[in-house]
């Protein structure tokens, strides 16, 4: 397809930055005037807050681009090593106040805006969120691109262009609708199209021998189908606009030749078809969270976009080298889960098929520049995909696994392993259901590092799924434990709080999370309590505003906020804490003149559609709210609110107004979370179980700061292998159970709830009954520490002070020290 020039080719910027002059609000006005003429072609008379809000984003992205390319001059002259983070799922949201407030714009632009009768925030609601993910997994790629630039180290975020986002969630009568999520429907004045950037991605067809002249042949493939990548830039700019990296994003394009030749022959709506089968390759993120698709069209989202990405990348490297002997030394590629390990079998063929590197140069190379991290131990989650259906879709890649595969098994009875359970485990091919390539292992083995994102899950990762290959290779997973940007969720989501901290503790906290430790002198400080119990009071108004406008519910916003905010899964527990609010219902209306705290239950999540067991979790949310809600009794001491259509936007909400955050996953199951560190950090008091960054956080914020309840994970295995009986449930749970089960929540549905009273009572894999009591008594914990608010507000300031090692610039500097060998610019 050509040279792709790119912005690595442009001509040198002359004279000063853009950005420079945009602090001063008049110089930005007359830019963004100009962008709303020329750009979005509108007179100002005439234009909606949309049209500002292009307009605003266009001036902006000016400014940006001269130091993007400067930061892109500066990482050539460097000759440092490039990080590639290859990622099917990026959950960005919004980018309008990331950026600005990465540039230090966000007055002068408000400033820009006044006179013209615009308000920023108003723009800022309008903008569209990205959102090009499912959940943690997602958003922790956006956080780390983030930190990546704000650590000026040179990279470059990898993923798909879905035309589709994550389903937006419309709640009907309980129960939830999902509606396509048509974010690019107005454009999207962030990106970049590189035409030029453009690169042949193949499918199918067959693989020949092909004499090379010098008496030997070598294996080619000859894909049956052959679908073009279309590169599209966004620039992510980093904390005080030092640093811009980009995020590549691919879109499916049909190559002009197919659709030709069909329409000679007169099929033209055949080859429309043709296209738009193409196409549909970049169409919709699956919307599955920590479950596998297993479709063809996922293992082609796949490899498409793994495919494009390391084409792009060694052609970078080329023109920069000229050689691909120095590969591992120039650039790292960090697999984010299974999703794209095929990047193994990939980097593998192009550098042997394509480059002509011998097989044993090509393997050491490969296992020098990639690396791996695992994000789940959930059975179901493990990619596999049929041996079928690799031969059929990537014949090559196919070869190529088996010859890995036998050079792996040859090496193991080379060290006298003759053991057949010990051949079968670690073999990438698993053969006890059919014939399936196990990706995990794929990644394992063709990766320098593999990592968990927690100390727990590590640690479960050597004693579980890796636990032979773990033995073989003993040095080679490491833990990573996440983090979350403090940019985005807390600087952009909590301003007050912000000033409440630079006030404090100087500006210096803004490039320092270290310096929150300075709070903890604060925290028993009657007059820093006021003001930080004001900022959350704040806050809660606001979120309480948000509740009214999008459920109708009335809150009382000096009630405790309990939320449980995530996607919806049986592992996540929602459901305990429904029944738990059932049973404060029943506990309420016994004695109604105790002195009960006011408490908001607030929940929100999506459930993947196909998930029917997490959608009547939902259903059931909105059933027990009907009642409780309305019941004149209880009155403002409890109310159970869902909020529709949880997504970064609305997280950026509920978090700074949280008082409790709850992280109540069954032990051994949740492989992290992040969501518990950005809460903890807006001053939310964990309750939880010690399962995945929670048994960090507790060693970080101290024991006496936070309530943790329930099974360990070495309990949940021994209780699982021993099995439950039923009849050990408290009378408490008894009878919450049984009202579910006889309908008073469902009266016109009385079996509407079967299924989830069966689950528990057939096995209860997530351990519900089995924890409810002591979630009980932990939450009536929370109540007692509630009635002390002066106590309340030191655990809680102690919680910010004390999160600061949950940053995702840590997370990153490990990554860049310990497993990509990579150095800040
Ligand atoms: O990754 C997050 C963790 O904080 C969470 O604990 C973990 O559940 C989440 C298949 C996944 N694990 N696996 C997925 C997502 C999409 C998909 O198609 C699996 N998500 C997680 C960040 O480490």
């Amino acid at each position: 397809l050509g040279e792709p020039a790119s912005l690595e080719d442009a001509p040198m910027p002359s004279g000063a930055p853009a950005i420079d002059g945009m602090v001063d609000p008049a110089m930005l006005r007359e830019a963004i005037l100009k962008k709303l003429m020329y750009g979005v072609g509108k007179d100002a008379s005439r234009a909606s807050d949309h049209d500002w809000l292009v307009a605003t984003i266009l001036a902006l992205r000016d400014g940006i681009v001269d130091r993007w390319i400067d930061s892109t001059r500066r990482t050539y002259a460097s000759g440092k090593k490039r990080v590639y983070y290859l990622s099917l799922e990026f959950l960005i949201g919004r980018l309008l106040f990331d950026s600005l407030g990465n540039l230090g714009l966000i007055e002068a632009t408000r400033e820009a805006l006044r006179p013209l009768g615009v308000d920023l925030d108003r723009l800022r609601e309008v903008e569209p969120d990205a959102a090009l993910g499912n959940g943690g997994l997602g958003r922790l790629a956006a956080c780390f691109i983030e930190s990546l630039s704000s650590l000026k180290i040179p990279a470059y975020g990898y993923g798909i262009r879905y035309d589709y986002g994550l389903f937006k969630q419309a709640i009907a009568d309980g129960w939830q609708r999902e509606i396509p999520e048509d974010w690019l429907s107005f454009g999207n004045p962030w990106e970049f199209e590189r035409p030029e950037v453009a690169y042949e991605i193949g499918f199918g067809g067959h693989v020949v021998d092909e004499e090379t002249g010098h008496g030997s042949v070598r294996r080619v493939w000859q894909p049956g189908e052959k679908i073009i990548a279309a590169a599209y830039d966004t620039p992510i700019v980093g904390w005080r606009g030092q640093h811009i990296n980009t995020l590549r994003l691919w879109a499916a394009k049909a190559p002009q030749p197919i659709a030709l030749e069909a329409f000679n022959v007169g099929d033209y709506v055949g080859a429309m078809a043709q296209r738009a089968r193409i196409e549909a390759i970049s169409r919709v993120l699956y919307p599955s969270d920590a479950t596998p698709a297993g479709y063809e069209l996922r293992l082609r989202q796949e490899y498409f976009f793994t495919a494009a990405s390391l084409q792009d990348l060694i052609r970078r490297h080329l023109q920069a080298y000229g050689t691909l002997v120095n590969l591992g030394e120039k650039a790292a590629i960090q697999l984010n889960d299974t999703h794209p390990a095929i990047a193994v079998a990939e980097l593998m063929r192009l550098l042997i098929d394509v480059h002509g590197i011998a097989y044993d140069d090509a393997w050491r190379l490969t296992r020098q520049t990639l690396n791996y991290t695992n994000h789940t131990l959930l059975p179901e989650a493990l990619e596999t995909w049929s041996v079928q259906l690799m031969e059929r879709l990537l014949p090559r890649h196919m070869e190529l696994i088996y010859r890995i595969n036998w050079h792996h098994l040859e090496a193991l009875s080379r060290n006298a392993a003759h053991d057949q359970d010990l051949i079968r485990s670690v073999s990438l091919i698993d053969e006890t259901n059919g014939r399936r390539v196990r990706m995990g292992h794929l990644a394992f083995l063709g990766s320098n590092k593999v990592n968990g994102v927690s100390a727990l899950h590590t640690e479960l990762m050597r004693e579980t799924v890796f636990e032979d290959l773990h033995k073989l290779f003993p040095d080679r997973i490491v833990s990573k434990t996440n983090g979350v940007t403090f940019r985005r969720w807390l600087q952009q989501c909590n301003p007050a709080l912000t000033k409440l901290l630079v006030d404090t503790l100087g500006e210096g906290v803004l490039d320092d999370p270290g310096l929150l430790r300075g709070l903890e002198a604060y925290a028993d400080k009657p007059d820093f309590q006021a003001r930080y119990a004001a900022v959350k009071h704040a806050n809660k108004e606001k979120l309480a505003r948000v509740i009214e406008d999008r459920t109708g519910w009335k809150v009382d916003p000096t009630a405790l906020f309990d939320v449980q905010i995530k996607r919806i899964h049986e592992y996540k527990r929602q459901l305990l804490n429904v029944l738990e609010t059932v049973a404060l219902y029943h506990a309420i209306k016994a004695n109604p003149d105790a002195a009960w705290p006011k408490r908001v239950k607030i929940f929100a999540g999506k459930a993947a559609a196909s998930y029917a067991q997490a959608k009547l979790i939902i259903k059931l949310a909105h059933d027990v709210a009907r009642v409780v809600n309305t019941d004149p009794e209880i009155g403002d001491k409890l109310k159970l609110i869902f909020l529709p259509n949880y997504n970064v936007s609305l997280a950026e909400v509920i978090i700074p107004a949280a008082d409790l955050s709850e992280q109540i996953s069954t032990a051994g199951m949740e492989a992290s979370g992040t969501g518990n560190m950005k809460l903890a950090l807006n001053g939310a008091l964990t309750i939880g179980t010690l399962d995945g960054a929670n048994v960090e956080i507790r060693e970080q914020v101290g024991e006496e700061n936070i309530v943790i309840f329930g099974l360990t994970a070495d309990e949940v295995t021994k209780v699982r292998k021993a099995g439950l009986s039923p009849d050990e449930r408290s009378a408490r749970l008894a009878r919450v159970l049984y009202e579910i089960e006889t309908g008073v929540f469902s009266p016109e549905d009385p079996t509407r709830f079967d299924p989830i009273i069966q689950a528990l009572a057939r096995n209860d894999h997530f351990l519900v009954c089995p924890d409810f009591d002591a979630y009980w008594d932990a939450q009536r914990e929370v109540d007692a520490l509630w009635a002390d608010q002066d106590a309340w507000r030191r655990m809680t300031i102690l919680n910010t002070a004390r999160i600061d090692w949950f940053s995702s610039d840590r997370t990153i500097s490990e990554y860049a020290a310990e497993i990509w060998n990579a150095e800040p610019l």
